[in-house]
């Protein structure tokens, strides 16, 4: 087991106990073993083999013993049993956003629900509501609640998705009947969540049995749904569903277009080729339209394409890349020569939104800065809470003060090496759309991103003009993740993304997108418009450790899929170059027309 799936047992352990009703001491050790584990930048294996689990703040013998038992076993003996004395039911009963470990137990205990169904039966029947500390709103809560998990139940975080199929990828990709291997489907067009992972693979046909049972038997996969001639069906890790495809060489090409899809983005394709070229376009290839679409299967295509590239061009088009093919313009784009140069991940020079121990990250601001330096960026812009996010360590202004000196002396260091930390705060939008600091200890900050984190039950026109104002704000570089969504728990708030997006581009400001593969926020649909009106686009990782660092990778998926180039995004200037334009954003916003929306009520 690796450090993510150790992290998880932990935090489920934790659950386990407090259903249980255990000592809280027992069960904050094991959520802090959790966050322990996870963010451990040595290797697990190395730890153990050299017995130093215990060096580790946080970590007693118990806990090392258990870690080295998952490590050697891939199992814990103690998890398993504790797992198997509660019902299943009652931990499926914990995937309902807001339903913790305490409100489980109660209903357990008073109305001995132990499912969501029964869940379900009593909150209709009135009966939650009727509990002490539940009330109808709570009720209702839970339904709603209900509704999502069903909603979400599956569709998987792309983070998630990815690291399953890329183990897969690459058992396929070591076989010898493998000729060449790719992912399709959505996973491979970047989308926010993935419902199955699709393989393609290329090989020849007395290879195939073969390949599809290496396939059916890579350590990844937990179930075999269906196995057939060509086909596989498979749960990965993680209850993933997996689909492989294996079909000749000279297939490949149209294959990997046709499961890439999106099924939109085919079905435009397939009329361009009956409308242009009087040509039928399937998963096997070109056919003349008179006879049947079967030809291309079994005679081979009439045009042969022997990579992607090739079938765009057989139709006139340049290369539409995986991301666009949404049916979203891409096409016309391909047919006139407007496709972006869209952005790459060696693109980026910086990270803005990084979080520190001064308030909810895990490493210090200098750790981040070296992590980051290390990863071949040449800024970071440190943002901590601010102090409305008390349950975050948010900063107050004295706190501030400290901090900006800190990063200060750092950079005197730093800036022989080429490199900054841009200091800046993750401040709160108040509910009336002020923010958490006066302009006084704003101008401290080289930048700030405003970020709204509470009263997320404002009315659209209230949450709208929230957000406008803040951004109208002249101290405000850049808005956090704008609709607050959490993909596949939390829906976005209530909010007018137009009039949002127009706003930030009457004052200059930057808009995030946040690249935590939960938020992925602002959405990829909006991309594309916000940029003709000229809002410039901040990658930003919300890195609270080191390892978030790597979501940058999704970040850029969505910024593609949202037509975005890199002169697009601001983090991918260099470092003097995203001096000026932090102090443009400023400057521009004293040209900016002054209309402050008013807000209702
Ligand atoms: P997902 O799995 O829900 O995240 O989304 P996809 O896009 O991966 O969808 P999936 O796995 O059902 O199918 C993979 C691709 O196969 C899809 O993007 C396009 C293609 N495809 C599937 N069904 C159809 C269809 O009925 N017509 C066409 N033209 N293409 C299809
Ligand atoms: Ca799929
Ligand atoms: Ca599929």
């Amino acid at each position: 087991m690796d450090k993510k799936e150790i992290a998880e047992i932990f935090e489920e352990i934790g659950q386990l106990l407090e259903l249980k009703g255990e000592n809280p001491f027992r069960v904050r050790a094991y959520l802090n073993a959790a966050r322990i584990v996870e963010s451990l930048q040595d290797e697990l294996g190395k730890l153990v083999a050299e017995n130093r689990l215990t060096e580790i703040k946080g970590i007693g013998k118990d806990l090392a013993a258990k870690i080295t038992e998952m490590v050697t076993t891939n199992r814990l003996e103690f998890y398993e049993k504790l797992k198997s004395s509660l019902p299943a039911g009652l931990l499926d009963m914990l995937r309902i956003p807001g339903f913790g470990p305490k409100r489980a137990k109660i209903v357990f205990d008073k109305l001995k629900i132990d499912s969501i169904e029964k869940l379900e039966a009593a909150c209709k029947s009135g009966k939650v509501a009727a509990l002490d500390g539940f009330g109808e709103k709570s009720q209702q809560k839970i339904l709603e609640g209900i509704e999502l998990v069903r909603k979400f139940a599956s569709r998987h975080h792309i983070h998630k998705a990815r690291a399953a199929a890329d183990a897969v990828l690459e058992s396929l990709r070591a076989h010898d009947g493998v000729i060449r291997c790719s992912i399709a489907g959505s996973l491979r067009r970047c989308r926010e969540t993935i419902g199955d992972v699709d393989f393609l693979v290329s090989a020849k046909p007395k290879d195939a049995p073969d390949v599809i049972a290496a396939f059916v038997a890579t350590p990844g996969v937990i179930t075999v749904s269906a196995k057939g001639e060509t086909k596989a069906s498979v749960v990965l890790k993680g209850g993933i569903q997996a689909d492989l495809r294996v079909v000749a060489d000279d297939q490949f090409a149209f294959a990997l277009n046709y499961f890439t899809g999106s099924k939109e983005h085919n079905i435009a394709m397939r009329a361009r080729a009956l409308r242009l070229k009087n040509l039928s376009l399937n998963e096997y290839g070109f056919s003349p339209a008179a006879e049947k679409e079967k030809s291309a299967k079994e005679l081979g295509s009439s045009v042969s394409c022997k990579s992607e590239p090739e079938i765009y061009a057989a139709l006139d088009l340049g290369y539409i890349e995986p991301e666009l093919r949404e049916d979203m313009g891409e096409i016309d784009a391909a047919e006139t020569g407007k496709l972006p140069k869209l952005i790459e991940m060696s693109n980026l020079r910086g990270a803005f939104h990084v979080h520190s121990t001064w308030s909810d990250g895990i490493e210090s601001v200098e750790a981040m800065a070296r992590a980051a330096q290390e990863l071949g960026l040449e800024y970071i812009g440190i943002a901590d809470h601010s102090k409305g996010q008390r349950q975050a360590n948010g900063l107050d202004e004295k706190r501030l003060r400290e901090q900006a000196d800190e990063v200060k002396k750092l950079n005197t260091g730093f800036a022989k090496e080429g490199f900054r930390i841009f200091f800046g705060t993750e401040c709160d939008i108040l509910p009336d759309g002020t923010l958490d600091f006066d302009d006084e200890t704003l101008a401290l900050c080289d930048f700030v991103i405003a970020a709204v984190h509470t009263n997320f039950n404002l009315a659209a026109d209230a949450m709208t003009a929230r957000i406008c104002k803040a951004l109208a704000h002249p101290r405000v570089t850049m808005l956090a993740h704008p609709t607050g969504r959490l993909l596949l728990e939390r829906e976005a708030y209530a909010v007018n993304m137009p009039e949002v997006i127009e706003t930030a581009a009457r004052h200059g400001k930057i808009i995030e997108l946040n690249s935590h593969p939960y938020r992925l926020d602002m959405d990829w649909r909006l991309w594309k418009h916000a940029k003709e009106l000229g809002v410039k686009c901040a990658i930003n990782p919300d890195a609270h450790s080191i390892d978030d660092y790597q979501s940058l990778v999704f970040g850029v998926g969505i910024a593609r899929k949202g037509w975005l180039t890199k002169a697009d995004v601001v983090n991918c200037h260099h470092l003097k170059q995203v001096e000026k334009t932090l102090t443009s954003v400023r400057r521009e916003h004293q040209h900016a027309p002054r209309s402050t929306p008013a807000l209702p009520g």
